[in-house]
């Protein structure tokens, strides 16, 4: 396993008040020595004020507060720089929703010792998701053969957020050409990676659905997604990515 104080897990929160103090709790009974960056968006229900309360006697706790609503790719790439800056040498994605279960996390850290990115897979090993109605996952599940097919990447799970880059991934990418901010999001940077030669290992993870707070899923992020894979796909024959 990688050393544990290196890594930073960055979790953007818009209106998750309900999980922030409990999703902190169990990271760190997980793993003592990591650091968690939130990216709020100004969240209407004092998300915000919760972390920084959280903030006072715990220097592994960051906040980077953002004006207003900016959507999830966006908010990554701010986490991004930050960690960059602060000189973390792991970082994950992680959302807020308890989808991501924090036990997962040594799995992570031992995978990436051997690899640059550790994408965590709902569609490894069969079908791991729990409390999704037969309709989301089908989407999913189907938006994740169309991604395949249309952009050649070969992983199970493209669409997925929980995690983890080396730092030298995130180097590498030029964050002024990522365009998407939703689930084409999560293709991108994989694509990008994938395409730089970048070592990725998808391991299998248990995905369960959200049981406190809000979806902010839309039909903006899936049509996004429907485009962005071809766009992806051409501007890598043309050199462009
Ligand atoms: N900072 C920020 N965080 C966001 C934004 N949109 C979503 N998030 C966070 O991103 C994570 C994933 O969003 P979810 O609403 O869980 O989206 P999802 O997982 O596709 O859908 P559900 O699990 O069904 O709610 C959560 O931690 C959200 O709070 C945004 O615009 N800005
Ligand atoms: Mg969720």
């Amino acid at each position: 396993m990688v050393d544990p104080s290196k890594a930073l897990i960055i979790v953007p929160t818009y209106n998750e008040s309900e999980n922030v103090r409990k999703l902190v709790t169990e990271i760190h009974s997980v793993q003592k020595e990591i650091h968690i960056l939130f990216v709020d968006d100004n969240s209407p229900d004092g998300t915000a004020d919760i972390i920084r309360e959280m903030q006072a006697g715990n220097p592994q706790i960051h906040l980077l507060n953002r004006p207003g609503k900016q959507g999830l790719g966006s908010a990554y790439l701010a986490g991004f720089k930050y960690a960059l800056g602060k000189g973390f040498d792991f970082i994950f994605e992680m959302d807020a929703d308890f989808s991501h279960n924090p036990k997962e996390i040594p799995n992570f850290l031992n995978a990436i010792a051997e690899n640059d990115l550790v994408l965590g897979s709902r569609y490894i090993k069969g079908v791991n998701v729990i409390n999704w109605p037969l309709s989301r996952l089908l989407l999913s599940y189907f938006a994740n053969m169309y991604s395949r097919i249309a952009t050649g990447l070969p992983v199970m799970d493209a669409t997925g957020g929980f995690k983890c880059f080396r730092k030298e991934v995130l180097s590498a990418l030029d964050f002024s050409k990522v365009k998407s901010n939703g689930y084409a999001f999560q293709i991108e940077l994989t694509f990008k990676a994938w395409k730089k030669g970048f070592r990725i290992k998808e391991i299998p993870i248990i995905f369960i659905d959200r049981v406190a707070g809000v979806s902010k899923l839309s039909k903006a992020i899936m049509w996004e997604a429907i485009f962005m894979v071809w766009k992806l796909r051409i501007n890598s024959i043309f050199g462009k990515l």
